[in-house]
């Protein structure tokens, strides 16, 4: 969906945008704002993010498959810290229209493709809410990829498979699959099917936002150029789901409005989580 730029300038998006991005979410399991975020925060945020690479990788390796990092937490500050990226006001209306205003913001990190990476396993993101119950649940949770370069045919961009969120009784791939990063996950009989059914890359540009439902089917493709390919991810959901962590210095979160706070309000601040219930 292409933006104008009335609805960029204002960070709303149309009552007919919205409505369209909301049933899209609903039924298709993901809609794409186009250019979201201004091409200077973009750069900006790539370049924190290219000075952080070889220390990341250093750190965690390759845990999502050969020539590939996921999951990799970013760190809670400039540039990093941005509101349009941490709450997207445009995201957080469409997501609040589907679930409901109070929602908690679990998981920031980064998911890179190296020059050379490989297919992943299809896969959902986060454990069914019922395991083993073949019924499709209503939405607990959407997530947010933020391309930090344009997501190209030959840079590994991710693929998906629309509506996929609704299929709730598939074992795509053994939970730990993805980090033992194994190429036989890729050859089950499952796999091979699930390839043979039409995938669509998520070809967008730099600054984009993904927003998906992760339930639906997606899986990190290869990377045939000689760049990384890197996007920021995010997670929001019902206070009462726990899907991940995230990790904030007391400054930063003090200094934020009240509105972000509560977004934020079971982090780790400062070494202490919150006990609070929902
Ligand atoms: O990087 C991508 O395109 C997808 C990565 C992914 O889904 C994962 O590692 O769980």
């Amino acid at each position: 969906m292409k933006l104008d730029e009335r609805e960029l300038r204002n960070q709303k998006l149309s009552a007919e945008h919205h409505a369209e991005a909301a049933r899209d979410l609903e039924i298709l399991g993901y809609v794409i704002l186009e250019r979201v975020l201004p091409e200077e925060k973009v750069e900006a945020l790539c370049s924190a993010f290219f000075a952080l690479l070889e220390e990341n990788h250093e750190r965690v390796g390759d845990n999502r498959g050969k020539q590939r990092q996921g999951g990799v937490p970013l760190p809670i500050e400039k540039p990093f810290d941005d509101p349009d990226v941490l709450a997207n006001p445009i995201a957080l209306d469409v997501f609040r229209d589907v679930l409901q205003d109070d929602l908690i913001c679990s998981y920031f990190s980064s998911d890179t493709g190296l020059p050379g990476s490989q297919y992943q396993p299809a896969h959902r993101d986060g454990s069914p809410l019922f395991p083993g119950l073949p019924v499709t649940v209503p939405p607990y949770m959407y997530e947010i990829n933020i391309p930090l370069v344009d997501f190209r045919p030959d840079n590994g961009p991710t693929d998906i498979w629309p509506m996929s969120h609704r299929i709730s009784d598939i074992d795509l791939t053994a939970r730990d699959a993805l980090e033992r990063g194994s190429a036989a996950a890729t050859e089950t009989e499952i796999q091979r099917y699930v390839s043979g059914l039409n995938p669509q890359p998520v070809l967008m540009p730099a600054g984009s936002l993904l927003l998906r439902d992760p339930r639906m089917w997606h899986r990190g493709t290869p990377n045939n150029s000689d760049q990384p390919r890197p996007m920021l991810s995010l997670a929001y959901h019902y206070p009462w789901y726990r899907f991940n962590s995230v990790t904030i210095s007391g400054g930063v979160y003090d200094a934020w409005p009240e509105h972000m706070q509560r977004l934020f309000r079971f982090a780790t601040i400062d070494g202490r989580t919150s006990t609070e219930f929902p």
